[in-house]
């Protein structure tokens, strides 16, 4: 029973803690991210001293996470770890102050973009793979899920077992592009669409790359001594055969369905274990929870808050609010923000782009037809740029309405607006988003087809 998932959240975390073990030494760390499967990347609360970037970085957009914070392996590295990130970075790459081996890593393999061809390893006219510093092309026949699953083999094979280790392993699935193995998509024969039963097979190959980290834990007398955190970090893409039902919307909306995420947490640390913790938390507080987890301070001045205690007993969790977004810049007149108060989540402006209930496409008609969503050029609950008409304020129970339908925001007007206050107090500490327009000084041509540091 080590891989049991259920429905967690961002904002109200839903945690299966699952064999527990006494904190002895210091733990080994694998903290494994799956791509587009659950969970918000959607938060962007500025309130630093340095300028963070706007939404996804574009591959031609100068500009990477700021430096005012050390990132986690840098922390832990002071507490002896070695450390070893595998898959996709996505935090920028213009120089190499910028990329994983400069932030706190020890050892990278993987892409610098936020996706690419799981087989050639390319994307928007690129060639993207590195291992450390050098830029590499693993074999092109072999599924990506493989060479990491190598990769990964490799570096707990090489670990000095005297230090602590932590693995990051944000995976290149199960984002686009839809490729995947014939054998996997064999297994879904009984799903009649095809991007649905491939969709499905990455899935299941994802899900054999936690079984090959495990068994190379095992191989190697580490097992016992691992903490394994496994979460995802944004709701299911319908428009790539993700699905997020009963929840509504998906990735790229601010609803349930794009912030809310399978995850679970197993092993050494954990006291008490078997059952689902419904405690809030928040994407951001992986951070500090982690780096207690390995028996260090986290900073106080920081977003995220240490629940490495409440997730450890089952106590409740620490946090009892939570924004989701605070975004200006998109749409320019109606922003995108959303704030969780206990039961209740507000939302002011555009809510996403599929505002609706998706079932999983055995059951309806493709996607990929928009036949199912709501026609946003329509509806003037979506306005585009220009038409203010709409309040755009929402309001929800998540207790008694997991699934949005009943918006309370007239209904509960009072509720509505002390929640508005306090997201206009968040709003006050934010500062502009940096997002450059892309640089042509950023074409892989310059650098032998490889995107590359060097241009910033
Ligand atoms: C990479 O693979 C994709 C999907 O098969 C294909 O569309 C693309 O043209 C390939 N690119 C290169 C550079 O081979
Ligand atoms: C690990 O990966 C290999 C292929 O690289 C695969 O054959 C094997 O079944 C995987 N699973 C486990 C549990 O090792
Ligand atoms: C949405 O409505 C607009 C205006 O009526 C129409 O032009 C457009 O084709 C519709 N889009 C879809 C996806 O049905
Ligand atoms: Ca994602």
């Amino acid at each position: 029973m080590e891989i049991f998932i259920i429905l967690p959240v961002l904002c109200a975390l839903t945690l299966l803690l699952l064999i527990g073990g006494r904190n002895a030494k210091q733990l080994n760390i694998v903290f494994m991210v799956a791509d587009d499967y659950g969970q918000a990347c959607l938060c962007i609360v500025i309130r630093s001293d340095d300028i963070y970037p706007h939404g996804a970085l574009l591959p031609q957009q100068a500009v990477c996470s700021p430096f005012n914070k050390p990132f986690l392996p840098q922390y832990l590295k002071k507490l002896g770890y070695e450390t070893h990130a595998i898959g996709k970075w996505h935090l920028g790459f213009c120089k190499w102050e910028c990329t994983p081996t400069y932030r706190g890593f020890d050892s990278f393999y993987g892409f610098y973009q936020g996706a690419e061809q799981y087989y050639n390893r390319t994307v928007a006219g690129g060639k993207d793979f590195r291992d450390d510093k050098q830029p590499i092309m693993p074999d092109t026949t072999k599924y990506s899920t493989y060479v990491y699953a190598d990769r990964a083999r490799k570096v707990i094979s090489q670990h000095d077992k005297s230090k602590p280790f932590y693995l990051y392993f944000p995976f290149q699935s199960v984002h686009e592009p839809i490729e995947v193995p014939v054998s996997y998509e064999n297994m879904y024969s009984n799903i009649k669409n095809e991007g649905r039963r491939k969709y499905s097979g990455m899935v299941t190959a994802m899900d054999d790359l936690v079984g090959n980290v495990t068994a190379a834990l095992k191989e190697n007398g580490m097992y016992d001594d691992t903490l394994f955190v496994f979460t995802a970090d944004n709701g299911g893409w319908p428009l790539y055969h993700g699905n997020n039902y009963p929840l509504r919307g998906g990735k790229v909306t601010i609803y349930e369905g794009g912030t809310r995420a399978t995850a679970f947490i197993s092993g050494k640390g954990l006291e008490k274990t078997g059952y689902t913790y419904n405690g809030m938390m928040h994407a951001v507080d992986w951070m500090p929870t982690i780096l207690s987890a390995a028996g260090g301070t986290p900073e106080k001045d920081i977003d995220g808050i240490d629940q490495w205690e409440s997730l450890r007993t089952g106590a409740p969790s620490k946090r009892t609010e939570c924004i989701y977004n605070l975004d200006d810049m998109n749409p320019p007149l109606q922003g995108h923000a959303a704030i969780r108060v206990g039961d209740y989540k507000l939302i002011e402006g555009y809510p996403g782009l599929y505002p609706g209930w998706y079932k999983p496409e055995t059951e309806t008609i493709n996607l990929q037809t928009k036949q199912n969503y709501i026609n946003t050029t329509n509806d003037e609950r979506y306005p585009k740029q220009g038409n203010v008409k709409w309040l755009g304020r929402e309001l929800y129970n998540l207790k008694d309405d997991p699934y949005e339908h009943h918006d309370l925001s007239l209904s509960h007007l009072d509720i509505a607006e002390e929640l508005s206050k306090k997201m206009a107090e968040y709003h006050k500490q934010m500062i502009p988003a940096n997002s450059p327009k892309g640089s042509v000084a950023s074409n892989p041509q310059n650098f032998d087809g490889y995107w590359s540091p060097g241009w910033c």
